[in-house]
């Protein structure tokens, strides 16, 4: 392709239903972020689009769940992420958001042209219904056996546990997660894509033609669908949340959430060019614009085939360029999950790590799962800011700054006669500018981030080796020259480590007491001129002590013990009894009347119990959970035909009733409503 006049980068838009992880930065964001300040750096007319997805299952069940509209539930997470991602330095041109009347609107005409156009194919077919919440089950609304690998929560639309992606007819014993019951089949129409006309007509040679420049486990993934045999896909559904079908007689449809959140991407833009005066088909409808988007690896299916599709139907569009698709980033060696609360939110981070946002940019870049999943670990993350932020990058920073300082007042001093070995570290420079290029480039930005830092490896070993604290006494002149080309290094380093070290490079600009400046100028040996005057500087970065990372081992410990509290497993039913065994056990309502802790035991607290036929003593062993000022008033269900027995020298008459919930501890099993002393549970 010829040298684009324009860039249109995405990133995947999150689910507006949960907070923004790890995850989703290793796989959709950083990486795009990085690429963007790049480009930008080379003052390159780029528009990096994002926004909240708003519509989808996931949404509904939620706010069915908590018991409120879809709508409170984007709002509130849309504006979390959207705050997180630019505390982050995630630097969007636009956050936009699938709910706006822009982007239905959007949608709606594309949806509509296509349909013009005979794009669609309209198919009646049976799919499963739930009878009693009157609801067609699509995508997750409903669950079952997976056929591939047997998991049995699989959802209708994915497998969770082995990646396939499924229809919902393909579960066995399928269950519908709203009412819980088995569904029915039941009649109803909608509108697929043609994917297998498609895939015959262009789709197949057009990724193929994308062989050599897209990252091989994205192509591998397009080639494994293909050689599957794509299928018509359904782009509409029984809803009624989402954006409304365009067409008369499909009122109460709504288009299927992989239809219209895409199709975000054009509305943001839209929104963006309104705003800042361009023209959004500059960038979607032009032969000079190039498209990237940035996703995860999940997602790859929509952004290569299905999205191509669509916009190639439609007509007008360019299609991606590339989709640098990254692999899962786990997390202590387990698969991030938010249900598990095996996560590093970046909420949480911003709160534990104010100001650091650089060290975790940092440590996620060197460890993106580029090719394959990899791992983060706190111990990492602790080791790359002590050991390569502080040792290497800060610490070249520092000396070069407070040298500068203690021997010339912060004026940047004039270079003498050049030794060969300034010559080569000046080259050294441009050879490092020009292979982080190639890196970036080819979205290969761990490699990145590590020659970045290779340039502050370099101006380490240019002071051990011409060691100017040394020379000072007996060549004043050599370390002018020497200072000079450490303020170039630094100079430079303040450009090339903007993309991934935004918050950095800022505050080393004030150090040094210039603008941002232009990408290239990193590979010029006289970026700053003799004379110019830098500020006194503070320390880049500080170590980070063993107490922060434990605080963060510890808080994935407490989730890991909370989820194995929940996972344990109901103890087997015991042996049956017969009815006259049951109606044995006299059971009742009874209230606390006093309660005390037994001397020198841990667990047992002494009750007086109103039982509606007496007054009572029974020794319980609950103080482990329960306070006996806490407890007095509350209303029981105490067995009071238990045979008396003693108790620590106490007359114990009768048990109370506890369940013992997920994490251990004991809960009372009391009436769901205040009932009358004495009532008889049966
Ligand atoms: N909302 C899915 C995801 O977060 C998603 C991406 C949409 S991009 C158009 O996995
Ligand atoms: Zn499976």
């Amino acid at each position: 392709m010829k040298k684009p006049k324009r860039y249109l980068i995405t990133s995947a838009l999150p689910y507006a239903n949960g907070p923004l992880h790890l995850g989703h930065i290793a796989g959709a964001y950083l990486p795009a972020d990085i690429y963007v300040r790049y480009l930008k750096l080379k003052d390159k007319d780029v528009a990096f689009i994002c926004g909240s997805d708003e519509h989808g299952v996931p949404i509904t069940l939620r706010a069915r769940k908590e018991g409120v509209s879809p709508q409170v539930i984007v709002d509130k997470y849309h504006k979390m992420i959207k705050t997180a991602f630019s505390e982050f330095g995630i630097d969007f041109d636009i956050y936009h958001r699938t709910s706006s009347k822009l982007h239905h609107e959007t949608a709606s005409d594309f949806f509509k042209t296509m349909y013009e156009k005979g794009e669609f194919i309209e198919k009646e077919e049976e799919q499963y219904y739930d009878e009693k919440e009157k609801q067609f089950l699509a995508d997750r609304y409903i669950t079952g056996t997976c056929p591939k690998c047997g998991y049995e929560e699989a959802y209708g639309d994915q497998c969770e546990k082995c990646g396939t992606s499924l229809s919902p007819k393909e579960l066995k014993n399928p269950t519908s997660r709203l009412s819980g019951n088995s569904p029915i089949l039941k009649k109803t129409k909608h509108w697929y894509l043609p994917l297998d006309k498609y895939q015959q007509e262009w789709l197949e040679e057009w990724i193929d033609s994308h062989k050599s420049n897209w990252k091989s486990n994205v192509y591998g993934q397009c080639k494994s669908w293909l050689n599957g045999g794509l299928q018509p896909r359904a782009v509409t559904r029984d809803l009624d949340w989402g954006v409304p079908v365009p067409v008369e007689g499909y009122e109460g449809k709504v288009l299927y959430v992989w239809f219209d959140a895409p199709i975000g991407y054009i509305s943001a833009t839209k929104a963006w060019a309104k705003e800042n005066n361009k023209n959004w088909k500059d960038y979607w409808q032009s032969e000079d614009s190039q498209l990237i988007h940035f996703i995860g690896k999940d997602n790859i299916v929509f952004h290569c085939l299905i999205f191509p599709a669509m916009l190639k139907a439609h007509g007008n569009y360019i299609l991606p360029d590339n989709v640098p698709a990254n692999e899962f980033l786990n997390l202590e060696g387990d698969k991030l999950s938010t249900s598990r609360n095996w996560a590093v939110w970046i909420h949480e981070y911003l709160h534990d790590f104010p100001g650091k946002q650089d060290v975790l940019r940092y440590t996620i870049c060197a460890n993106l799962p580029e090719q394959k999943d990899n791992d983060f670990t706190w111990k990492d993350f602790q080791n790359r800011n002590n050991n390569e932020l502080v040792a290497i990058l800060g610490n070249f920073i520092n000396r070069t700054i407070v040298l500068t300082h203690k021997h010339y007042g912060g004026e940047v001093p004039e270079r003498g006669t050049l030794t060969d070995f300034d010559k080569k570290t000046l080259a050294e420079m441009t050879v490092i500018k020009k292979n982080l290029e190639k890196s970036i480039e080819s979205f290969r930005f761990r490699e990145a981030v590590k020659i970045a830092m290779d340039l502050a490896r370099l101006g380490n070993k240019y002071l051990a080796d011409t060691e100017p604290w040394k020379v000072i006494k007996t060549d004043e002149e050599r370390v002018k020259t020497i200072m000079n080309i450490s303020i170039q290094i630094s100079a430079a380093l303040s450009i090339i480590i903007e993309p991934f070290l935004p918050f950095t490079a800022d505050k080393l600009r004030k150090f040094l007491n210039i603008e941002k400046l232009n990408w290239d100028l990193a590979g010029s040996d006289s970026i700053i001129e003799a004379g110019h005057t830098i500020n006194k500087a503070n320390l880049l970065f500080d170590k980070i002590e063993d107490e922060a990372i434990e605080k963060q081992i510890q808080k994935l410990m407490d989730s890991k013990k909370a989820n194995q509290a929940e996972q344990q497993q109901a103890e087997p039913a015991k042996e049956n009894i017969t009815f006259d065994d049951f109606v044995k056990m006299d059971i009742r309502v009874g209230t606390i009347l006093e309660a005390e802790r037994v001397p020198k035991t841990d667990k047992l607290i002494k009750l007086k119990i109103d039982t509606g036929i007496d007054q009572r003593t029974v020794v319980s062993g609950i103080a482990v959970d329960h306070k006996p000022e806490d407890i007095i008033g509350k209303q029981v269900s105490i067995l009071v035909n238990l045979e008396p027995r003693k108790i620590r020298g106490i007359v114990s008459q009768g048990m109370i009733l506890m369940a013992e919930d997920a994490s251990g501890k004991l809960v009372f099993a009391v009436p769901e409503v205040k009932t009358s002393n004495g009532a008889s549970i049966k």
